[in-house]
């Protein structure tokens, strides 16, 4: 594993560099992404952001978000350092088939496979916008308006608009560093809130298929394909299930394609990165994320039979009687 210094290392003795992160990218993967594409840029460097996926029109509003590029099918793309950001190796679809590079990966998530051979991971940063915030400071870059916008967006997204239980001084520190560069909060959130009409009333229809189970502690929105196809957009979903009072898990778990069950996870301390790794996902502890290969109510039953076991492990304290007595 690097340290903060070895990572500024590397990315100091490349030349042309290529940023990448996680397929689905949120606030974090292009904020972090295009805040060291800029920082390179300004360096000297030729950098560039390549994302196997659409960007969300809500991260239009960030300078630079334009230009990321994706991969092209049976384009190969050379580089002196390729970095994977917020995410393990394989989550970055294409991009790690067409670049050739050696691979250097920052990370914030614990659930980090580890593959990378080049690997600066702090699991307890909040975003992987405060690494490459550490990262600038650690190289006494001059914060622009450009880098400024990504970072509070990466820092502002992971931690739920400072509320999340991640939030630290750190975090504030940062976000108080981005304003004084430049960022303004109101234009990223105001931007990044905007919904179509469609969104809004898809999210009511998918409100129909909600349920409690586990005596009230877990709630899921449980979305097969055919409901699916009339729902456009589910952000937002999980969010109105995990302020239901009593409850400690949220799910959702929807099909984008028939076979293939997408499930995100909340939770308020039970650690959620542990069942989404039992079907080859993660995360953090109190959210994560995971596929599910199987039809409908395979994978339904699956995923509320570990969320049951996950709040109600079998734990040998539980049987606090007899462990004594055997002790
Ligand atoms: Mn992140």
């Amino acid at each position: 594993m690097l340290t903060l210094e070895e990572t500024l290392g590397l990315l100091k003795g490349a030349e042309k560099i290529i940023i990448t992160s996680h397929e689905n990218p949120d606030g974090d993967a292009i904020g972090s992404s295009l805040a060291l594409a800029r920082y390179l840029t300004v360096m000297g460097k030729e950098a560039m952001v390549m994302i196997d996926d659409e960007i969300s029109p809500g991260f239009k509003v960030l300078p630079g978000a334009e230009e990321i590029a994706a991969p092209e099918e049976g384009q190969q793309y050379s580089a002196d350092l390729l970095v994977v950001l917020d995410a393990s190796l394989d989550r970055v679809g294409k991009v790690t088939e067409v670049v050739s590079a050696p691979i250097l990966n920052i990370d914030h998530h614990p659930t980090n496979d580890g593959k990378a051979e080049k690997l600066y991971l702090d699991g307890k940063r909040a975003a992987t916008a405060e690494i490459i915030y550490q990262l600038l400071e650690l190289a006494e870059a001059e914060l622009d308006k450009e880098m400024a916008m990504a970072l509070y967006t990466g820092l502002a997204t992971d931690t739920g608009f400072f509320r999340f239980s991640n939030t630290t001084p750190l975090t504030m520190r940062a976000a108080a560093k981005m304003l004084e560069a430049g960022a303004e909060p109101h234009v990223i959130s105001e931007s990044l809130e905007q919904r179509p009409y469609s969104h809004v009333k898809g999210l009511a229809d998918a409100m129909q298929h909600i349920e409690l189970w586990h005596g009230g502690r877990a709630a899921g929105a449980f979305l097969s394909y055919e409901v699916m196809e009339s729902i456009e957009a589910t952000e937002g979903l999980i969010d109105m299930l995990r302020v239901i009072e009593g409850v400690d898990i949220a799910a959702v778990m929807k099909y984008k394609e028939e076979g293939k069950a997408r499930v995100s996870m909340r939770s308020k301390g039970v650690d959620v990165s542990k069942i989404a790794m039992q079907f080859g996902g993660g995360g953090h502890v109190k959210a994560a994320g995971c596929g599910i290969e199987k039809p409908f109510a395979e994978a339904k039953e699956m995923l509320q039979r570990a969320i049951d076991e996950a709040l109600a492990p079998t734990d040998p304290a539980d049987d606090k009687g007899e462990a004594g007595e055997v002790q």
